[in-house]
C-alpha cells in the first residue's frame, strides 16, 4: 500500500466520524440563510457544500489546509497533493513515494495516442474538447468503475476513488503534451512515460526549446497556483455533482473540466493573452497609460468584459496573480506582454471602479498567467485552459476522495419556480 493510501486510511475513520456526529448531534441547526438575490444570483455566499481540501477568503484568497498559497509556491505540485489530500506537507520519504507512485501509474494507453493522432490532428477542436473526449476514452481504465460493477463495499469507495485519481493524475500531463503536439502540429508526440517531478516533466514534455530549466519552473509554480479553489466554483462543484452519483472520477473529472473550459472561469487565461496580443498589436508595442486607458473604458462601453479582472469570492488582489507577477519581474520584466499586464494593473482597476459595476475590481489569477508562458514561446493561448485543467486535477480528484471518504450522498438541493418566489415572498 502506498504511504498516501495508509496516512488516508488512518484519519477517513475520525474524518467520518465527526461529520457523523455532526449530523447526530447538530443536523437541524442552521449555518446559512438563503436570500431572493442568492436564489437568482449563482447562489453566491450560501453555505451549503463542503469543501475540506481548501478555502477562499475574500480579504486573503486561497487557502490550502491552512496554508496561504503565497507560503507554497516554492513547493512542487507533488507536495501540494499530498497537503490537499492529508492536510499536512509530505516528508521526505512521503514525496518520494508518491512521485514513485507516480510514475509508475503515468504510462498512457496507446488508443489515447492513436486518437490524437489519427482524429484529432487535422481538427479545429478546442484544446479543452480534446482534453475531455481523452478523458472520456479513458474512463474505461476506471478501477472504481469495475469494482462497483462487481459489488463493492460504501466503505471501499474511497480506496478506488483514489486509485483512479492517482491514475488520472499520473497520466493527464503525458496526455495534455501529446495534445499540444498534435493540435499545433508541433511534431512526435513524447509517449515515455514520467521519468522527472510531475511539472518539469510535463514541461519536458511540452517540447518548447526555449530556456528549457526556466520554463520547467514556470509550469511547477503555475500546477501549484492553479492547484484547488475550494468547491464552490463552476469546475468542482460539477465534479463534486457527478461524483455524487457515483459517476467514476473520470467522468467526474471531465464533467468539471468542461466548466473550467467557459470564458467566465478557466478560459479566462486565454481571453486575458488574446487581449494583451491584441493591444500589442494594435498600438505596435506597449501603448502609453492614456492610450490604454481608453483602450479600457472601449472595451467596456462596447459591452465586454475585461478578462483577468473580477471574481465571484475575492474583493483583493488574488494572491495566485501576485505570485505570478513576482515571478514575471524576477524571469523576464523586460518582456513587452509583461509590460502591459504590469500596466493593466495600475489601470483596469480604476476603471472598473470608476464604472461602479464589478464587485471586486481587482485582478484574478489568469490576468497575468498567460503573459508568461507567451514569453516562453507557449504562444496558442486557445491551449492554455489545458494547462489550468493539468492543475485543477489535483484539486478536483482530492475533493473527490473526500467526498467518498465522508460518504457524501447524492447532490439533490430544491428548485423552486419564479412563480413560487413571487408567492413566497409576498407570503412573508
Ligand atoms: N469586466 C467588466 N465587467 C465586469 C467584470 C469585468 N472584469 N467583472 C464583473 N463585471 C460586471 C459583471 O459582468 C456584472 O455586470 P451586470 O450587472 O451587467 O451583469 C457586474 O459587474 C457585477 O458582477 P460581479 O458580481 O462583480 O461579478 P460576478 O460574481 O457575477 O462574476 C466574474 C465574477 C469572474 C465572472 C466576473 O468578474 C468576470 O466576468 N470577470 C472577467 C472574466 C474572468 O476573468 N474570469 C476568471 C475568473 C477566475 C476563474 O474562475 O478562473
Amino acid at each position: 500500500m502506498s504511504l498516501l493510501k495508509e496516512k488516508l486510511a488512518s484519519q477517513i475513520p475520525v474524518m467520518r466520524e465527526k461529520s457523523q456526529d455532526l449530523i447526530k448531534n447538530f443536523g437541524k441547526k442552521a449555518v446559512s440563510e438563503v436570500s431572493v438575490d442568492q436564489v437568482l444570483g449563482g447562489l453566491r455566499g450560501v453555505k451549503s457544500l463542503i469543501c475540506n481540501t481548501s478555502e477562499v477568503f475574500i480579504d486573503e484568497g486561497l487557502v490550502v489546509r491552512g496554508i496561504p498559497i503565497a507560503e507554497l509556491t516554492e513547493k512542487l505540485p507533488e507536495e501540494i497533493l499530498w497537503l490537499l489530500m492529508t492536510g499536512e506537507l509530505p516528508n521526505k520519504e512521503e514525496l518520494e513515494d508518491l512521485q514513485e507512485d507516480l510514475k509508475k501509474r503515468s504510462k498512457v494507453p496507446d488508443y489515447i495516442w492513436h486518437s490524437l493522432e489519427t482524429c484529432y490532428t487535422k481538427t479545429e477542436l478546442h484544446p479543452m474538447a480534446i482534453l475531455i473526449s481523452c478523458l472520456a476514452l479513458l474512463e474505461r481504465e476506471s478501477q472504481f468503475a469495475a469494482h462497483y460493477e462487481k459489488g463493492m463495499r460504501r466503505d471501499e469507495y474511497w480506496g478506488y476513488t483514489l486509485e483512479d485519481s492517482l491514475d488520472l493524475i499520473a497520466k493527464i500531463p503525458a496526455i495534455a503534451a501529446g495534445i499540444y503536439r498534435t493540435r499545433f502540429h508541433k511534431g512526435p508526440i513524447n509517449k515515455s512515460p514520467q521519468t522527472l517531478d510531475w511539472g518539469a516533466d510535463f514541461a519536458h514534455k511540452l517540447g518548447l526549446e526555449k530556456n528549457k530549466e526556466e520554463f520547467a519552473n514556470l509550469m511547477r509554480l503555475y500546477m501549484v497556483l492553479h492547484c484547488d479553489h475550494e468547491s464552490g466554483n463552476v469546475s468542482a462543484h460539477t465534479c463534486h455533482t457527478i461524483g455524487s452519483a457515483l459517476s467514476d472520477p473520470y467522468y467526474a473529472v471531465l464533467g468539471g473540466l468542461a466548466g473550467l473550459a467557459g470564458p467566465l472561469h478557466g478560459l479566462a487565461n486565454q481571453e486575458c493573452t488574446k487581449f494583451v496580443v491584441g493591444l500589442l498589436e494594435k498600438f505596435g508595442g506597449v501603448p502609453d497609460d492614456n492610450t490604454l486607458t481608453e483602450f479600457v473604458r472601449a472595451t467596456l462601453s462596447s459591452g465586454r468584459v475585461i478578462p483577468g479582472y473580477g471574481h465571484a469570492v475575492l474583493r483583493v488582489t488574488d494572491p495566485r496573480f501576485t505570485a505570478f507577477i513576482e515571478y514575471g519581474k524576477k524571469a523576464l520584466s523586460h518582456d513587452a506582454g509583461f509590460q502591459v499586464v504590469e500596466k493593466l494593473f495600475d489601470i483596469v482597476p480604476k476603471v472598473l471602479i470608476e464604472q461602479g459595476k464589478a464587485k471586486d475590481p481587482w485582478p484574478n489569477v489568469d490576468a497575468a498567467s498567460g503573459s508568461l508562458l507567451y514569453h516562453f514561446g507557449l504562444v496558442e493561448f486557445q491551449y492554455y485552459t489545458v494547462l489550468f485543467a493539468v492543475s485543477r486535477s489535483l484539486g478536483l480528484c482530492s475533493q473527490l476522495v473526500m467526498d467518498r471518504a465522508m460518504g457524501l450522498p447524492i447532490t439533490r438541493p430544491k428548485s423552486v419556480t419564479l412563480d413560487w418566489l413571487v408567492k413566497a415572498v409576498q407570503n412573508k
